[in-house]
C-alpha cells in the first residue's frame, strides 16, 4: 500500500503545549479538591489510562437508516483504510487499542497481512462478529427466515459453517472471543414456534461452541426486535442467560445498550449477570427509543454512569469470572465517525473514573441504614464531579491529545482522506447499519 497521511507524535505534542498551562492549573485544583475526600488523583489517572474500549470497524464508515444513508468526504473503502482511521483514534486518545471486526465485511485476503498492518498501528484484535443477517453475493441460501433457526436443516449448517469460518479468520488474527447476533425472528404473530426456534438456536450454538479454541469465548448478544418486529429468538437477556448456562463456561451474555426497551434498568441487568457469572460485556452506545445506535452517553450520561457503578463495585469486589470485553458499537449518520468515536470512547473513561470516585462506605452506610436520599446523593456526588483534567492527563502522558477532537480536525486528517479516498461508485457492500 502506498504511503497516505497518518497524525504523527510531533503535531499532537505540539497541540497539547498550547492546552497545558490551563491543564496544569485545573488537574491542581481538582487534585486539591480530591485529596479533601481522601482520593489520589493519581490513582484515578492510572484508572483512565487502563480503561480499553474496542472500536468495532463497521462504525469508522458512514452509517445511515432505512431511509438513506449520507456517505461522508474520505470514508474507508476497506478494512486496511479502516484500520488506520483506528490506528488514527487509538493516536489521538489512546484509550482504543483494540478493533472489532464483522465478517464477510472486513474479510480479508490475508490474514497475515491484515495482523501485520494492525501491528504496525499499535492495534490488535477484539472479539470477531458473525454476520448471518444479511444474504452475501454468491451466497448459495437464504436468511430470509432465518440463520442458526432456519427450519431448513441446510440454511442452519450454512450459517454455522460461517461462524466457524469467523472462528478461524479470529485465531490467525489474536482474537479471544467471538459474538454471535442473529436476526431471526418473526414478524407476524403464529409465524414461529417459540419453543422450536430456541431448541434449533441451542443446536446450532453448541456445533460452534465446540470449534471454540479453550482459551475463547463465546458472546451472545440479545436483542428485543428488528429486524424481525413481532418477535426476536434472543429476545432478552433472561433468555441470553438461559442459553449461555446450556452452552457452558466458555459462553457468555453481551449487553448491547439499544437493544432494550426503553427505560429499561439496564444496570440491573448489569449487575445480575454480574452476579451470575455470565457478563460478556458491552457494545455500547445511547438511545433514545430503540436500537438507535447513537453516540455512547449522548443521551443517557448518568445510566452509563450507573452501569460503570456496578462494574466498578464487581471490580473491586474481585466477582469471580469478572471479565467484561469493552466495545463500542454505534452508527454515525451525521457525524464524522472518527470524532464520534473518539468523544465515545473519552466519555466511557469518564464514566469508569466517575464511577471509581463513589464513596462505597458512605453508599453501604446509607443503603444499611435506609437512607434512599443520602444514597442517591453519594452516587450524584461521584457523577457531577467533573473528571475532565484527569481524562486530559491520562492521555497527554499516554503521548495522546489533550484535545482529541480540535487536535483531529487541525490536523486535517479527514481532508487528506478525502483526497486519498476518491468515492466508489458502487453502494457499500456492508449495508446500512
Ligand atoms: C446489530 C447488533 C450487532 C451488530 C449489527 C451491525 O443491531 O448490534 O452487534 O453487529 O447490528
Ligand atoms: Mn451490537
Ligand atoms: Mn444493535
Amino acid at each position: 500500500m502506498n504511503a497516505t497521511f497518518g497524525i504523527d507524535d510531533g503535531f499532537i505534542a505540539e497541540q497539547n503545549q498550547k492546552a497545558e498551562p490551563w491543564l496544569a492549573e485545573d488537574f491542581g485544583h481538582l487534585a486539591r479538591k480530591l485529596r479533601r475526600r481522601n482520593i489520589d488523583i493519581e490513582d484515578l489517572v492510572a484508572k483512565a489510562q487502563a480503561l480499553q474500549v474496542a472500536v468495532p470497524s463497521w462504525g469508522v464508515g458512514t452509517g445511515g437508516t432505512r431511509f438513506a444513508r449520507f456517505p461522508g468526504a474520505g470514508e474507508p473503502r476497506n478494512i486496511f483504510e479502516k484500520l488506520e482511521d483506528c490506528g488514527a483514534i487509538f493516536k489521538l486518545v489512546r484509550s482504543t487499542p483494540a478493533v472489532s471486526l464483522h465478517i464477510p465485511w472486513d474479510q480479508p485476503d490475508s490474514a497475515a497481512q491484515l495482523l501485520e498492518f494492525a501491528r504496525a498501528r499499535g492495534l490488535h484484535f477484539d472479539a470477531m462478529n458473525s454476520n448471518t443477517f444479511q444474504d452475501q453475493p454468491g451466497q448459495e441460501l437464504s436468511y430470509k427466515f432465518g440463520s442458526l433457526t432456519h427450519p431448513d436443516p441446510a440454511v442452519r449448517k450454512q450459517a454455522i459453517e460461517h461462524n466457524l469460518e469467523c472462528i478461524e479468520l479470529g485465531k490467525a488474527l489474536g482474537s479471544k472471543a467471538h459474538t454471535v447476533w442473529i436476526g431471526d425472528g418473526g414478524n407476524f404473530p403464529g409465524q414461529q414456534h417459540f419453543r422450536m426456534v430456541l431448541e434449533r438456536y441451542l443446536e446450532s450454538m453448541s456445533e460452534i461452541y465446540q470449534a471454540l479454541p479453550d482459551d475463547w469465548r463465546v458472546f451472545i448478544e440479545h436483542k428485543f426486535y428488528e429486524p424481525a418486529f413481532y418477535s426476536t429468538v434472543i429476545n432478552d437477556w433472561g433468555t441470553s442467560y438461559y442459553c449461555a448456562r446450556e452452552l457452558g463456561p466458555k459462553a457468555f451474555c453481551l449487553v448491547d445498550l439499544g437493544h432494550h426497551a426503553p427505560n429499561v434498568n439496564i444496570e440491573m441487568i448489569v449487575a445480575r449477570l454480574i452476579q451470575f457469572g455470565k457478563l460478556a460485556g458491552f457494545h455500547f452506545n445511547d438511545s433514545k427509543y430503540g436500537d438507535d445506535d447513537l453516540d455512547s452517553c449522548s443521551i443517557k450520561p448518568f445510566q452509563l454512569f450507573l452501569i460503570f457503578n456496578e462494574l466498578v463495585d464487581a471490580g473491586l469486589g474481585q466477582v469471580p469470572d469478572f471479565d467484561p470485553a469493552y466495545m463500542l458499537d454505534q452508527s454515525h449518520n451525521i457525524t464524522d465517525p472518527i470524532e464520534s468515536l473518539m468523544m465515545s470512547a473519552v466519555e466511557l473513561v469518564r464514566s469508569y473514573v466517575q464511577a471509581h470516585l463513589v464513596d462505597r462506605h458512605a453508599l453501604a452506610d446509607a443503603q444499611e441504614g435506609c437512607d434512599p436520599l443520602r444514597a442517591l446523593a453519594t452516587l450524584k456526588q461521584a457523577f457531577t464531579t467533573d473528571v475532565s483534567p484527569i481524562l486530559a492527563v491520562a492521555r497527554e502522558r499516554a503521548r495522546g491529545a489533550i484535545d482529541p477532537i480540535a487536535t483531529y480536525r487541525a490536523s486535517g486528517y479527514r481532508q487528506r482522506k478525502a483526497e486519498e479516498r476518491p468515492a466508489k461508485k458502487e453502494a457499500r457492500a456492508s449495508g446500512i447499519v
